[in-house]
This record gives structure tokens, C-alpha cells and sequence, in this order.
């Protein structure tokens, strides 16, 4: 029997990735997201290409009541969840503190902080009953620095930073692995919603260096599952060559 890895924010950039990676080594796949239709064609490109089962779970993460009712209406044969990636997130907005805009840290807020640990209440006391479980949280070089206008967004990735030492503490009885990985740049659509569809600025971002792709860090989340069971990878921290902390980069031309 497979494995089950419940990816959210399955739709695009990292949490695709690790999708397509973790179809390829023969998980099955619960994938999560807002947008339906993408969430229907990925199905089809991971059943298409492996031998897998894959399951849709359509919700707004930061929506407690949504995602509480697909969980309770998950079947039988899902229930059992192996691995947790909690990869949905965002940055909206790249405002000093002084403009911030409330709801955008609202949006950020909930996402990030309150959307990983529902998430996280729902899914892991199934691999606690089972003493079997691996949680995967995409935190970020912004919840190990901080860097200018990034003040919400950097704050709600200390807060994953904190929060994946402490479920780690607490789930430590039930041998139940955390890892935190810790991305620099990567180009995914990650600053086109940060600069809320402004294509040209989030095109900006990663010129003149080679940032990380969506498949580095997929890659590194199967490096950390599949690691004997005495071996828990508990935090990586993956910048491109050309980015040395949050907010210095060596760009060319
Ligand atoms: P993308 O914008 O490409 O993907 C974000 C994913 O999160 C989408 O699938 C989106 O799905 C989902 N998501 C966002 N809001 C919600 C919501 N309210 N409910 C459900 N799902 C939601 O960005 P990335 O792939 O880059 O980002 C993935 C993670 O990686 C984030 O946590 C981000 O903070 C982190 N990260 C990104 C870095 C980067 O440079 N790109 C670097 C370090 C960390 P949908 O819109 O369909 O709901
Ligand atoms: C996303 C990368 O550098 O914008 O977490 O914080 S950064």
C-alpha cells in the first residue's frame, strides 16, 4: 500500500512540486487549494503519469468551518495520512509598517499562521493514534531574518519557526517527525500575488540572479521523508547562490 501525503496549496509554485514529485515516488495524493480547476488538472497530470490515487480537497484555508467539513468527510481509506506538507501561503503587499494594509496582514495572518495550524490540529492526532507521522512545514529565510517591508510576512514565518520547534516538542512522544525547510527565492507566483497581479514588478524580482526552483525545494522535501525512521531532518535553509540572508543579493546587468 502506498503512502498518503496531504499537500496544501497544491495549485501552484512549491506545493505543485512536491505533488509531482511525491506522485513520482509513489504517494498517493491529497491535494488542497482555492482553485478548483487547477486542483482537477493536476489530478489528471499525477494519475496520468503514476500509479497513484489522488484526492481533491477544495478549501479556504483560513476558513476553519471549510476545512473542518473536508476533513470530517474525508473516506475511510484517506484517513490515514502519512505525511503533512503545510506549503499553503502567501506575502500580500511590501509596505513599511507605517502604510501596512490591515487587510492584507489579515490575509497573511491567517494563511500562514492560522491556516498551518488547523491543519496541523486536524491531521495529527490521526499519526499520534497511529505513533506514525511526518510534518512538513514550508517556512522561509523571512522566519530567520527579517528584511525591509517585509515586517508581517517575516513575522508570520518566525511564527512557523516557533511553531515547528513546538509541535516538534509536543509530538515527540509519538515519534512523529517535523521538518521545517526554509526557502530563499524561489520564482514561483509568489511575488505576482504578493504585488497583487503587478506581472512586471514580480518579473523584477528575479532578475539578474538564478533563483530557486519549485522542484529544489520538492526535492528537498523528499530527501527529508525518506529518511530512515531514526533520522529526522528538522530544518533546511535553501538560498540560491546568488542570495546571502533576506535581503542581499548579488545581481549582474
Ligand atoms: P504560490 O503563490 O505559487 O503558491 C501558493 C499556494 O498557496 C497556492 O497553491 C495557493 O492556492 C495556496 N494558498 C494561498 N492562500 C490560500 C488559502 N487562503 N487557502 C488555500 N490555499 C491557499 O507561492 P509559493 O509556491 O512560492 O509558496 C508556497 C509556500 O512557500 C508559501 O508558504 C510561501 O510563503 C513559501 N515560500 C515561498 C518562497 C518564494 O520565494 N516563492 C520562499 C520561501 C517560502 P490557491 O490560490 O489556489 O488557494
Ligand atoms: C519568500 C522569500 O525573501 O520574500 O518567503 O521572504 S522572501
Amino acid at each position: 500500500m502506498n503512502k498518503i501525503a496531504l499537500i496544501t496549496g497544491a495549485t501552484s509554485g512549491i506545493g505543485k512540486a512536491i505533488a509531482l514529485k511525491l506522485a513520482k515516488e509513489s504517494y498517493d495524493i491529497i491535494i488542497t487549494g482555492r482553485r478548483k480547476e487547477r486542483l482537477e488538472e493536476l489530478k489528471v497530470e499525477l494519475t496520468k503519469a503514476n500509479n497513484i490515487r489522488v484526492l481533491i480537497l477544495n478549501f479556504d484555508i483560513r476558513i476553519y468551518n471549510e476545512v473542518e467539513k473536508s476533513f470530517s468527510n474525508l473516506p475511510k481509506e484517506w484517513q490515514d495520512i502519512d505525511v503533512l506538507v503545510n506549503n499553503a501561503g502567501l506575502a500580500v503587499g511590501l509596505n513599511p509598517i507605517h502604510q501596512g494594509v490591515i487587510d492584507d496582514w489579515e490575509r497573511m495572518i491567517d494563511t500562514n499562521i492560522k491556516g498551518l495550524l488547523y491543519m496541523t490540529r486536524l491531521v495529527s492526532p490521526g499519526m499520534a493514534d497511529r505513533k506514525n507521522g511526518h510534518i512538513i512545514n514550508i517556512c522561509s529565510i523571512a522566519g530567520k531574518d527579517v528584511y525591509a517591508n517585509g515586517n508581517v510576512y517575516c513575522a508570520t514565518k518566525h511564527a512557523v519557526d516557533a511553531l515547528s520547534k513546538g509541535i516538534r516538542i509536543d509530538l515527540l512522544p509519538y515519534g512523529i517527525k517535523v521538518t521545517q525547510i526554509c526557502p530563499g527565492a524561489v520564482e514561483t507566483e509568489f511575488s505576482l500575488v504578493r504585488f497583487k497581479g503587478d506581472d512586471n514588478r514580480a518579473k523584477e524580482v528575479y532578475k539578474g540572479f538564478t533563483p530557486l526552483y519549485a522542484n529544489d525545494i520538492a526535492e528537498a522535501v523528499y530527501y527529508a521523508v525518506s529518511q530512515p525512521k531514526h533520522i529526522d531532518i528538522q530544518d533546511v535553509l535553501i538560498m540560491p547562490t546568488a542570495q546571502a540572508d533576506g535581503s542581499t543579493f548579488h545581481k549582474e546587468g
